[in-house]
């Protein structure tokens, strides 16, 4: 669950509707695998990402972060109840993919930057922490039934 003002939400949905998710999901994962590089671990099925050009240039990076943040943005719809919302996905992260829930913070914070790089001006300083609220409750929730 997380606290944002009626004011925070409408500035959440309003400046996510401004971006092609498509388009930054695959930017998204790509900078996470460039900027920390042990989260490669869990892609190794992907193909080449010895260095960045590669990782950017991937088209299963970009295939991958497309339904990674699609999925993040279904939850922009349950800011109520992101919990209920990506209870089956923590399952799924936890027992079948073995994914350290460290991780979903460190997408958070690449998502936030990827965001400020698109909107630039628009990414007011309140709109930057109502996102920041947004990414550490999507990274509880996603943990919130590891055991
Ligand atoms: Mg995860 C699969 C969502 C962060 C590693 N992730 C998936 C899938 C979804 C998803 C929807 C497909 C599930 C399915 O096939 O049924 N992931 C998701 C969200 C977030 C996230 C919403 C955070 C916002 N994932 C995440 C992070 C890592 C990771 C940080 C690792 C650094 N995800 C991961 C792996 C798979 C998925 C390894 C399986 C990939 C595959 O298909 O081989």
């Amino acid at each position: 669950m997380v606290h944002l003002s009626g004011e925070e939400k409408a500035a959440v949905i309003s400046l996510w509707g401004k971006v092609n998710v498509d388009e930054v999901g695959g930017e998204t994962l790509g900078r996470l695998l460039v900027v920390y590089p042990w989260t490669q671990r869990f892609f190794e099925s992907f193909g080449d990402l010895s260095f960045a050009f590669a990782i950017m240039g991937n088209p299963k990076v970009s295939a991958h972060g497309k339904k990674v943040l699609n999925s993040f943005s279904d939850g922009l719809k349950h800011l109520d109840n992101l919990k209920g919302t990506f209870s089956h996905l923590s399952e799924l992260h936890c027992d079948k993919l073995h994914v350290d829930p460290e991780n979903f913070k460190l997408l958070g914070n690449v998502i936030v930057i990827v965001l400020a790089h698109h909107l630039g001006k628009d990414f007011t300083p309140a709109a930057q922490a109502a996102f920041q609220k947004v990414v550490a409750g999507v990274a509880t929730a996603l943990a919130h039934k590891y055991h």
